[in-house]
């Protein structure tokens, strides 16, 4: 008999990658107005961040802080890492590019033959939100259309579909991510601007509302999704369509427009 919140676990993470953040974070882009990252407080947010990996059953790869770059804790805008098949990104930040090579050992480690985006493509993997076997690839000011065009093609020489999201007219968004999460179980969270787009017809839809459209960036990891503190209403329906929210402090990483996704590569 099927029991209404048992949840499928659709794809199962074993591992993640991540890097700790370097003591120049608050150097990294930003266009958040929250003022600037206390380091301290990045430090233990993150450390928090790991444990809740860890705890939803994940090994982690935690490499050292690369103060050549400081953004680099955002590990998830390098590399797509998919069942099928890897593909190392090229950034859509100058300041970015070179984080590739750096995480590109760790990342051949487990993922030998990656294929890559190459100029003048770019793409930043907070663009690109796996929903099963599809793909959503964000055309975002990071993310141009040649890059989009790369990815789709290796998508689908490892059997995935794709299409694409244009969110260069929202101001409010970074990246296609900082607004959708798949979370499995053919579930979408979106945020409120996003809701109505044919693109997510056939997928149950969880609505953010505007006061809460931070929160949209959540991540489904094994069987608990990673929610930002602070925006009860999502977590609380999240608990009402028998998932099982994990809530965690945001503050500093939100600073620098960072999310939860940004700050791990999962596989
Ligand atoms: C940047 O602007 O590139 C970083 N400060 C934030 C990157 C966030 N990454 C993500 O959402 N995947």
């Amino acid at each position: 008999m099927c029991e209404p919140f048992s949840l499928r676990i659709i794809r199962l993470f074993s591992r993640a990658i991540v890097r700790i953040p370097g003591s120049n974070f608050d150097a990294g882009l930003t266009s958040a107005e929250f003022g600037a990252p206390v380091f301290d407080l990045v430090l233990e947010q993150h450390q928090r961040y790991c444990d809740a990996l860890v705890e939803c059953g994940l090994e982690l790869t935690t490499l050292e802080a690369d103060l050549r770059f400081p953004d680099s804790t955002f590990v998830e805008d390098t590399a797509i890492l998919a069942a099928h098949g890897a593909v190392l990104t090229r950034p859509g930040a100058a300041s970015r590019e070179g984080e590739v090579d750096a995480i590109r050992p760790a990342i051949l480690g487990f993922f030998p033959n990656p294929l890559r985006i190459e100029a003048p493509g770019t793409v930043d993997g907070g663009d690109i939100c796996e929903a099963g076997d599809h793909f959503f690839i964000g055309l975002s000011h990071r993310t141009n259309e040649e890059g989009a065009r790369q990815l789709a093609a290796h998508l689908a020489s490892f059997g995935y579909t794709s299409s694409t999201i244009d969110v260069r007219p929202m101001t409010s968004i970074l990246h296609l991510k900082s607004g959708i999460a798949y979370i499995g179980d053919k579930t979408m969270v979106v945020m409120e601007e996003m809701a109505g787009y044919d693109q997510f017809q056939g997928f149950e839809l969880i609505g953010v509302s505007a006061d809460e459209s931070y929160a949209a960036n959540c991540v489904r990891v094994n069987d608990r999704v990673l929610v930002a503190a602070g925006f009860p209403r999502l977590a609380e329906v999240l608990g009402a369509r028998g998932f099982d929210p994990l809530a965690l402090d945001m503050s500093e990483f939100r600073k620098m427009d960072g999310g939860l996704s940004c700050l791990s590569l999962r596989f």
